[in-house]
């Protein structure tokens, strides 16, 4: 391995033709794959990108999303200035206006909300995107807002916050050192490139794979031993079955259990009912698949189990079922010990990197009194116990209801209605806001709603700071200049706040400040690795060391890791169960099973398009052109319909009408639909309120659903 301390600078390639390499990330997806890019830029335009080679995260590669980052800067729909509303919401007529008007406006238009309502009735909402979101909820927190909610609301703290129920902090797979994998939903191909290699190496290492999946994945086709095509949203079950069936063949850690855990006995008399016949009819498996499964990885220890952002979380019962798998590595003995599950401590944005950071106190040190509860809050307790933010599931209803008190304004960073179920719903929301500002990249249908519109500039454009596990930080420079008028999210925020004279010194002080807040234990500096092309090691980063976690103690009630979970027996009262309990997924809703036979998930990751962003970018667009529903082969025969006719998908919210494309590679009788489409959204499926009780996740991956092909003539 290079020193990467030594290769700072990228070289020019072709010195005397005027281009330059330059370096910096992709933020295209999720911060874990925040790739390592080195930009070819002339004449102030990137005209080519390649993965870093030095470059300790994605050594070089760059996938299918990365690749297609220059025409995703370049989307002709970038919004170029300032733009004021002069039609009605949603219509998408607007002027062009200065950056000094549009402040001006935002400014009193908010602070107009303040006054007439209380700061509380403004929220503060982040969409995907990351690295501003410190500066934006501390920005909400000075103007006296409670209210400040993000994407998080859907994506990966529902398993985060089932971690921490049980162990008090979250965790991660020690792979390496294992000798089972256990993949609940372990298809890393499609939503996490970079672990693929990492799989397929283990894999040839002799590891043993069990992989539990509705689909044929490149993961099940590749690793696995086992694979269990398991009905969506029935993992607890299996969780609970394989529980008994390990405790029943005395294939449990006695003697972890008698020391390091809490409420085994109401745990394991609970599993009972979860008999080999039961569990097998509730998931759709064969019991022997079941049987072999939990032998594999109750007797060839150490074993340990691959998260899912949100596979298991996106059901009404999915918080449970995350807390029934996790409970297995308790069971086993698995959890903080080598090849186990290994606690992990977050540094900056989710990045595990060994070194901590002020990355919380920056906006804690000026929250306002808590009046009022967040958005949310009322109806899913857990989740506000556990997130510093609202519950954005219950966002549209407060702003139609005005109950418990009323949200008339909206600030909204790369704000997607599409990605909240019952987007419908959303959108009348957003029109009886009395005002919305939305800042983004594109003018997106959401964007049409505001009343003002800022653009924003990527990452190429932009300076930001990053930390990545290994020990490693960087603070990136702009590859080019922000395009057009676009601005970044910190300078807007920054100058919104000098505009509204904001009384926060540290905040006007802008985002170099901020991360000097963060950083100042460490001996590196915003210099540092601003003289580095490369993220640079942190000298205070160090690995955890298994079995130490446990011997402090662990971050719960009772020190100990936690079948029955002090933290929600607080909510017991408000129905929610200390222990893993399993409840069906389909039905609250009323639909019925004759009427509506199908199963519908919705979101399961395509590795050309991520959410709502990449399907107006013609080369990852050109990889599956139209959107597409994927069911079973024969469900098709027996529907009468082939890959391209229309179909309507229809559930008691909504209807869409897609074409299909019967694959093998489906259950039968799911039916499989990506989202983030204008055309056909598949959140127009979803029901606001079909959501989990402990997290608020909604149910996007098991409704009800019908399937009727749309002849020729109706089409
Ligand atoms: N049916 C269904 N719905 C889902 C899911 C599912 O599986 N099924 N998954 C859920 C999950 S896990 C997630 S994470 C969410 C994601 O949902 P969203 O966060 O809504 O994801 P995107 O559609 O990518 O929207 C992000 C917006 O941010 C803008 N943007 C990008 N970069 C920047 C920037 O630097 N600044 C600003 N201001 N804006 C920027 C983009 O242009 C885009 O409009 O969707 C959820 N919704
Ligand atoms: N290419 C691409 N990558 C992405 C994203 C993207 O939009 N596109 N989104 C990013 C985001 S925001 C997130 S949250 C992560 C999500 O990351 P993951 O959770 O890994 O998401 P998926 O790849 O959709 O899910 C993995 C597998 O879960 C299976 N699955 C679906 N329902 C169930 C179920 O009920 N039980 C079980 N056992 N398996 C089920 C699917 O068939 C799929 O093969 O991906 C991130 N990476
Ligand atoms: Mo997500």
């Amino acid at each position: 391995m290079p020193d990467i301390n030594k290769l700072t600078k990228a070289k020019i390639p072709c010195e005397g033709n005027g281009i330059e390499v330059k370096r910096t990330l992709c933020d295209i997806c999720c911060p874990g794959m925040h790739c390592g890019v080195d930009a070819y830029v002339k004449d102030g335009k990137i005209i080519k990108l390649e993965g870093t080679k030095e470059h300790p995260r994605n050594h070089g590669l760059l996938c299918t999303k990365g690749a297609a980052g220059r025409q995703y800067v370049y989307r002709e729909d970038r919004i170029k200035t300032p733009l004021r509303r002069i039609g009605e919401r949603g219509e998408g007529k607007f002027e062009p206006i200065t950056w000094e008007k549009a402040y001006r406006i935002v400014a009193d238009e908010l602070l107009k909300v303040k006054k007439e309502y209380g700061a509380d009735s403004v929220a503060f909402f982040s969409g995907y995107t990351k690295w501003y979101r410190q500066y934006l909820h501390r920005f909400a927190y000075s103007f006296g807002s409670i209210n400040y909610g993000t994407e998080c609301s859907t994506c990966f703290k529902a398993s985060e916050m089932a971690w921490e129920a049980t162990v008090g902090l979250n965790s991660d797979p020690d792979m390496e050192n294992s000798n089972v994998i256990l993949g609940f939903a372990l298809n890393g191909f499609h939503s996490r490139y970079l672990v693929a290699p990492r799989l397929l190496r283990l894999k040839e290492q002799g590891k043993k794979f069990i992989i539990i999946d509705p689909r044929k994945t490149p993961a099940t086709q590749k690793l696995a031993d086992i694979h269990l095509q398991i009905k969506p949203g029935t993992d607890g079950a299996l969780a609970l079955g394989m529980a008994n069936l390990i405790i029943e063949n005395d294939w449990h850690d006695k003697e972890y259990i008698e020391k390091y855990t809490y409420g085994f006995e109401e745990y394991a008399k609970y599993v009972k009912q979860f008999t080999l016949e039961r569990t097998a009819e509730i998931t759709g498996l064969r019991k022997e698949d079941i049987y072999e499964a939990t032998k594999m990885y109750a007797t060839n220890g150490p074993a340990s189990i691959t998260e899912t952002s949100c596979s298991l979380t996106h059901h009404i019962n999915g918080f449970q079922n995350y807390r029934a798998m996790i409970c297995l590595n308790g069971l086993t003995g698995n959890f903080d010990r080598p090849g186990g599950q290994i606690p992990e401590k977050s540094t900056f944005y989710d990045m595990p990197a060994g070194f901590d950071m002020y990355e919380h106190e920056y906006y804690l040190d000026v929250q306002p009194d808590r009046k009022s509860k967040a958005i949310g809050c009322t109806k899913y307790p857990l989740w506000c116990k556990f997130m510093d933010e609202f519950q954005a599931m219950d966002m549209s209803r407060q702003i139609l209801e005005g109950t418990p008190y009323p949200i008339k304004a909206l600030y909204g960073a790369g704000m997607n209605a599409k990605m909240f179920p019952d987007t419908k719903k959303m959108y009348e929301a957003l029109k009886a806001l009395d005002f919305f500002v939305d800042v983004d990249l594109f003018m997106t249908d959401t964007a049409k709603y505001a009343d003002i519109v800022l653009p924003a500039c990527t990452s190429y454009e932009r300076g930001e700071f990053k930390a990545y596990i290994g020990g490693y930080a960087t603070f990136t420079k702009p590859v080019i200049e922000p395009l057009y008028e676009s601005k970044s999210d910190v300078q807007i925020l920054k100058e919104l706040a000098d505009v509204m004279e904001l009384d926060d010194k540290l905040l006007r002080e802008g985002y170099e400040a901020e991360i000097n807040y963060m950083i100042r234990d460490l001996s590196i500096t915003i210099e540092d690795m601003k003289a580095s092309d490369l993220p640079i090691k942190v000298p205070e980063a160090r690995d955890v060391v298994p079995g130490e976690f446990t011997t402090n103690g662990m971050n719960t009630a009772s020190g100990k890791f936690e079948f029955y979970s002090n933290y929600i027996a607080e909510f017991k009262e408000q129905g929610l169960s200390p222990i893993p309990t399993y409840r069906p997924t389909l039905d609250d809703e009323g639909m019925d099973e004759k009427e509506y036979p199908y199963i519908l998930v919705t979101g399961s990751r395509i590795p050309n398009a991520i959410h709502s962003r990449l399907h107006n970018v013609p080369w990852t667009r050109s990889l599956r052109p139209d959107p597409m529903v994927d069911i079973n082969a024969e469900d098709a025969k027996e529907l009468g319909v082939e890959k391209g006719d229309l179909v309507e998908i229809e559930t008691i919210t909504g209807k869409i009408r897609v074409k299909v494309n019967p694959s093998v590679k489906i259950r039968k009788g799911d039916v499989q639909m990506f989202h983030g489409y204008g055309e056909a959204n598949a959140n127009d499926l979803i029901g606001s309120t079909h959501t989990d009780p402990y997290s608020g996740y909604p149910g996007f991956k098991s409704s009800r659903c019908k399937l009727t092909p749309v002849r020729a003539q109706e089409a």
